[in-house]
């Protein structure tokens, strides 16, 4: 039988705040609906590989509680609801167009709050409305997922600062927090003590690539006020914070710890280096194609015979191009896999074209990077 997988990474639907980069919502459902077409000649799942949703940078009422328990999720996911209703509808409409067709969450590092019961109970009910057999239309798979000689994950597990403990993940609660919390990786401590302020107020900066092109066109003053800030979180959460908040499981920095935050400074480089694990897990395993997605950057290519598929991101993004001297929108991009059980048919990465316009790096002021770019 033959089966149609369709994988979408890094969306990051947001609460549709000044943190929120899910910009390009209509395209994304525009996408969606043609594709609802193709769904109609076999079984398809629509894989959502992981920060589908922006949890992270969503913030619950003004604040950014470090400790998320169920609570603190199911109150984003109602702002990431109302945020993007057509976003909501658009899946809805796909799991309506076919009995066999399918929705499957993989976790990723924005979205970690899907792990809750009452946040799948929740989009599941939201998703299956007046449908038979929910539990089989909408899958919680967990940060993987198997299908035959198809592998999808994130990838925030292949890599060393976002990987967390599947089993241990939802902390029982303590005497000071007596509700379950997650046991969030260290770096969102520094998210939300220091640069979800920075986001705040430069909203697009973040979504500027490569990094080392945007930090070429800010302004000195600026770049050194944002390095030495950071080196002073990093080495105050070190020296001291650790032992003040010694109750708070949360605040646990090792010197293995300090060292991973502190290395890409000293390196001046700053993508994500989770492939070389990828390719280390392809090789052991009998998978014939392993999809990502997580560092944002579309691509496919063999290695020992074997695909490796990284899907890209639908939030909104710019990568720096030195001909025209401008940061260009990217290409948006999902992957299209038909196959059988013990056979890949076919496996390709599929682009759409951004709306959104470009911005000339003399254009970019420091009034630019507050901006949203909402077209
Ligand atoms: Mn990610």
């Amino acid at each position: 039988m033959v089966k149609l997988s369709l994988l979408f990474s890094d969306i990051e639907a947001g609460a549709g705040t000044p943190t929120d980069d899910f910009i390009e919502e209509e395209l994304f459902c525009n996408t969606i609906k043609k594709l609802i077409k193709d769904s109609k000649a076999q079984p398809t799942d629509l894989i959502l590989n992981g920060d589908t949703f922006d949890f992270l940078k969503a913030p619950y009422g003004h604040i950014y509680p470090r400790h998320v328990t169920q609570k603190v999720s199911i109150a984003k996911l109602d702002a990431i609801i109302t945020a993007h209703p057509k976003f909501f509808s658009t899946f809805a409409n796909f799991l309506k167009a076919s009995k066999t067709n399918r929705i499957v969450f993989i976790v990723g590092n924005h979205d970690y709050d899907i792990i809750y019961p009452k946040v799948q109970r929740k989009l599941r009910s939201i998703l299956t409305k007046g449908l038979d057999n929910p539990k089989k239309r909408v899958v919680f798979s967990g940060f993987e997922f198997t299908d035959g000689l198809l592998h999808v994950e994130h990838g925030s597990q292949l890599d060393a600062f976002f990987r967390v403990n599947p089993k241990t993940f939802v902390h029982p609660g303590t005497k000071w927090l007596t509700e379950p919390f997650l046991l969030l990786p260290w770096g969102v401590n520094a998210l939300y003590d220091v640069v979800i302020h920075i986001k705040e107020r430069y909203p697009l900066m973040e979504r500027l690539y490569p990094k080392e092109a945007t930090l070429s066109k800010i302004s000195w003053k600026f770049k050194k006020e944002l390095v030495l800030e950071m080196v002073l979180y990093f080495m105050k959460s070190f020296f001291i914070t650790q032992f003040s908040e010694r109750h708070d499981p949360l605040r646990r920095f090792r010197f293995a710890d300090l060292w991973l935050y502190l290395k890409p400074f000293f390196a001046m480089s700053f993508h994500l280096n989770f492939l070389t694990e990828a390719r280390k897990k392809l090789k052991k395993n009998n998978y014939q194609v392993i999809s990502v997605g997580h560092n944002h950057t579309s691509s496919i290519y063999k290695v020992h015979g074997k695909t490796i598929l990284n899907t890209g991101n639908w939030r909104d993004e710019y990568f720096y191009s030195s001909e025209v001297d401008a940061f260009l929108p990217k290409l948006k991009s999902y992957g299209y896999v038909l196959h059988e059980k013990n056979k890949i048919l076919s496996c390709e990465l599929r682009e759409v074209g951004s709306k959104q316009n470009a911005i000339f790096a003399q254009d970019l002021t420091e009034e630019a990077l507050a901006s949203r770019r909402l077209i």
